[in-house]
C-alpha cells in the first residue's frame, strides 16, 4: 500500500522475475462484490479498501474484517461512503496511521542500509523524480553519453509496466535493471536494494534511480539516495512548485526540461524559479533540453561536482 495515495501494490518484479512472496507486505487481487468491480487490497492488519470503479460516485473506503470473513461474502462490507467515515473515525484511523508508520518505519530502515552500502561502495546515487513523461529518460540517455566518460555510471529504472526505459539506457552501453512495480506508485527501499544487487560492481562510480512518474508519492520513500532531482518540464506549467510543494521540497536540484519548448507553451522560467524557492529556498535550480542537447552539459558538470564531493552530499553536509 502507498501511504501518500493508498493505491494497491503487487510485489514488484524485474525482467527476470518475480520478487519472491515474503518481500511482499501486501498482497493484491481484483473480485466483485454487488456487480460492481474493486480492486482489494489487503495490510498485514486486514485493512481493506474498495474503488467502486463504475459508478460515478466513486470513493474509496476502508473498513475491518475479523480472519472468519470469507472474500465470497459472508459477511458483506459495507462500502457506502457514510459507513467509510463512521468506520473511519471509529475503528480505523489510529490503525491506518499506525500502518503508515510501520511502513515508512520499515523503508527508512532498508534506505539507511542501502545508503550505508553505498558509502562503502563509494557510490554517489541520484534518485529522479518528475511527473510522468517529463523527460527523465530522455536526459539520462544525454549524460549518461557524456558521464561514462569519467565514470562508472549505472541506473536502476522504476515503471509500473515495460522494459522500455531500461532498453533506452542499455543503448548507451550503460548497466540498467528495470523495476515494474505493477499498481505500485513509487519505488522503495527494499526494491532498489535487490535491483543493486543484480548490477555490475559500480565501485566509486555513479548511480542513477529513476523513480517511477509521480510527482507526490515519491517524495515520502527515501531510497538511500544522495538527493533526489526533480525534473519537470516547461509544458507542465510553472506553479507545479506550488501544487506539489512536498517533491520540490525534498529535492536539492529542480531541472527544468524541454526549455526548446518555452516559446510555444508560454512558459515563465523566472516565475518557475519564484515559486519553487518559496518551497525550497535552497533549491538550485537549472534548464536544459533533452530534444537539443542544452544545458546538459552543465548537469553533467554539477552531477561531477557532486561527485567529486559525494561523501558531504550522502551525509547531508553538502549544499
Ligand atoms: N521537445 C522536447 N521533448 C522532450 C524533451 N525531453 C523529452 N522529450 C519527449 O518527452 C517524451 C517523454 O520523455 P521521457 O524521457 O520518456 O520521459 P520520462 O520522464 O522518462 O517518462 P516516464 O518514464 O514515462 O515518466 C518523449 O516523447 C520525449 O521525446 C525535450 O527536452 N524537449
Ligand atoms: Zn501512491
Ligand atoms: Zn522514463
Amino acid at each position: 500500500m502507498c501511504i501518500e495515495c493508498g493505491c494497491g501494490e503487487r510485489a514488484p518484479t524485474t525482467e527476470s522475475g518475480r520478487y519472491p512472496r515474503a518481500t511482499a507486505d501486501h498482497h493484491h487481487h481484483a473480485h466483485s462484490h454487488y456487480d460492481v468491480e474493486r480492486d482489494h487490497v489487503h495490510g498485514s492488519q486486514d485493512e481493506h479498501r474498495c474503488h467502486r470503479r463504475r459508478s460515478r460516485d466513486s470513493h474509496v473506503c476502508r473498513h475491518d474484517h475479523g480472519a472468519r470473513q470469507a472474500h465470497g461474502g459472508q459477511r458483506r462490507a459495507d462500502c457506502s461512503p457514510e459507513a467509510a467515515d463512521l468506520t473511519l473515525a471509529r475503528t480505523s484511523g489510529e490503525r491506518v496511521i499506525q500502518i503508515e508508520r510501520d511502513i515508512l518505519a520499515k523503508n527508512d530502515r532498508i534506505a539507511a542500509e542501502n545508503r550505508a552500502r553505498f558509502l562503502t561502495d563509494g557510490l554517489l546515487v541520484f534518485n529522479l523524480v518528475s511527473s510522468p513523461g517529463a523527460g527523465k529518460t530522455s536526459l539520462l540517455v544525454r549524460a549518461l553519453a557524456e558521464l561514462k566518460r569519467t565514470h562508472l555510471v549505472g541506473v536502476i529504472e522504476g515503471d509500473q509496466q515495460t522494459s522500455n526505459d531500461a532498453e533506452r539506457i542499455r543503448a548507451t552501453g550503460v548497466p540498467a535493471i528495470q523495476i515494474n512495480t505493477g499498481k505500485g506508485c513509487h519505488l522503495d527501499a527494499e526494491m532498489v536494494r535487490r535491483a543493486y544487487r543484480r548490477l555490475p560492481p559500480l565501485k566509486h562510480g555513479i548511480l542513477f534511480i529513476e523513480n517511477v512518474g509521480n510527482l507526490v508519492c515519491p517524495a515520502a520513500f527515501d531510497l538511500g539516495e544522495a538527493c533526489k532531482i526533480v525534473i519537470f518540464s516547461t509544458p507542465e506549467g510553472e506553479d507545479k512548485p506550488l501544487k506539489y510543494p512536498d517533491m520540490f521540497a525534498a529535492s536539492s536540484l529542480m531541472v527544468i526540461n524541454k526549455v526548446d519548448l518555452e516559446p510555444m507553451v508560454d512558459f515563465d522560467r523566472q516565475q518557475a524559479t519564484e515559486y519553487v524557492r518559496r518551497i525550497n529556498p535552497k533549491i538550485e535550480v537549472m534548464s536544459v533540453s533533452a530534444r537539443s542537447g542544452e544545458g546538459v552539459a552543465d548537469l553533467c558538470a554539477w552531477i561531477r561536482r557532486q561527485a567529486a564531493h559525494g561523501r558531504d552530499l550522502a551525509e547531508g553536509t553538502a549544499r
